[in-house]
């Protein structure tokens, strides 16, 4: 069975765990959004691929939910000390040799798919790993100015440094006019027997991942039917800031109005099913509508929730 998962980062890399417990003999595919992107003391970093290549390869920093396990800050000091912005990101020793691997072969010409799948080759994730878009897409944040007007401050700091504190008026995906999606995200996609959208913020990574000219129609050829998982709960984001992000774009923070703005299939949106936590209610016209737990909170709970995705997408038409 070939499923494929559209991801962000942390909330999608544990999905994506608990979907290979799940399903240990699928093969599975994850569309990675790269919209959080970043170069940062001139290297470029891929937040959400570098989250589920270490979480899947058994690498990541279970608490943090980025970054290795066993991490030391001794360049990021360094950094410091010699007043070397930002110093508000963490750049960790073994995780810079990531960025500076993937750093020289970009500058070396190769596409970022094939950079993936090379770094891909040390973590051995379980999974194929495809960047959204090989072009580059960054998300950028307008937000108001004390002084009057508007400013726009990149992704990574907007949400790192002021911790989505800052009024954001709108999200800008610079250079999305002139993206195409990476090689094999559309083939993986009219082909899938299920296409699962991990709970991920739903704007700034699924949104990401869907706004990437092509994508969007690629999820609605589908083959297999497409399932969403909330990543709002009783009206609240289980972790990251999907809250700060939903009203920005006109969303209800709930799941119903997260499943509303996926939209059905059927009706020119994108799902055919959507997971609600157990004892939300969800008016999702033309989406076969369910409540399971979905608490991420240890590997059974994972799995089960990722079983409820597959149950929900291989049920054949709405119940
Ligand atoms: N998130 C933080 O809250 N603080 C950090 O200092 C930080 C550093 C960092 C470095 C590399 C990386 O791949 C991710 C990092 N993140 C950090 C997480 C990242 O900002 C977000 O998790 C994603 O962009 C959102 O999905």
């Amino acid at each position: 069975m070939h499923i494929v998962v559209l991801a962000g980062g942390v909330g999608g890399a544990r999905f994506l765990r608990g979907l290979l417990d799940a399903a240990p003999d699928a093969d599975v595919t994850a569309v990675v959004n790269t919209g959080d992107d970043v170069t940062m003391h001139g290297l470029r970093i891929c937040p959400d691929l570098d989250t589920v290549m270490y979480t899947l390869g058994d690498g990541i920093d279970e608490e943090r939910g980025w970054g290795q396990r066993g991490e030391t800050w001794t360049v990021k000091e360094q950094l410091a000390a010699y007043g070397a912005e930002p110093t508000w990101f963490g750049l960790g020793d073994r995780d810079l040799a990531t960025h500076l691997v993937r750093t020289r072969m970009l500058r070396s010409g190769h596409p970022l798919s094939e950079v993936t799948a090379t770094l891909a080759q040390r973590w051995q994730p379980g999974v194929r790993l495809l960047p959204m878009s090989d072009q580059r897409v960054e998300t950028h944040v307008v937000v108001a100015d004390p002084a009057g007007g508007e400013r726009t401050v990149h992704f990574q700091e907007w949400w790192v440094r002021h911790r989505a504190a800052l009024d954001a008026q709108r999200f800008v995906q610079v250079g999305v006019d002139d993206a195409r999606p990476g090689p094999g995200v559309v083939e993986a996609l009219t082909t899938a027997d299920a296409v699962l959208f991990a709970p991920s913020n739903p704007v700034v990574s699924i949104g990401t991942v869907l706004g990437v000219p092509g994508i969007r129609d690629a999820v609605r050829a589908a083959a297999g039917r497409v399932v969403g998982v909330s990543p709002i709960v009783s009206d609240a984001p289980l972790r990251g800031m999907a809250d700060r992000c939903l009203p920005v774009v006109g969303v209800e923070v709930s799941a119903e109005g997260v499943g509303r703005h996926y939209g059905a299939r059927s009706a020119g949106g994108v799902l055919d099913a959507w997971l609600v936590h157990t004892g939300d209610t969800a008016d999702v016209p033309g989406v076969d509508v369910r409540s399971v737990p979905l608490l991420m909170s240890d590997p059974d709970a994972t799995r089960a929730l990722a079983q409820a995705a597959l149950d929900a997408a291989l049920a054949g038409s709405a119940r």
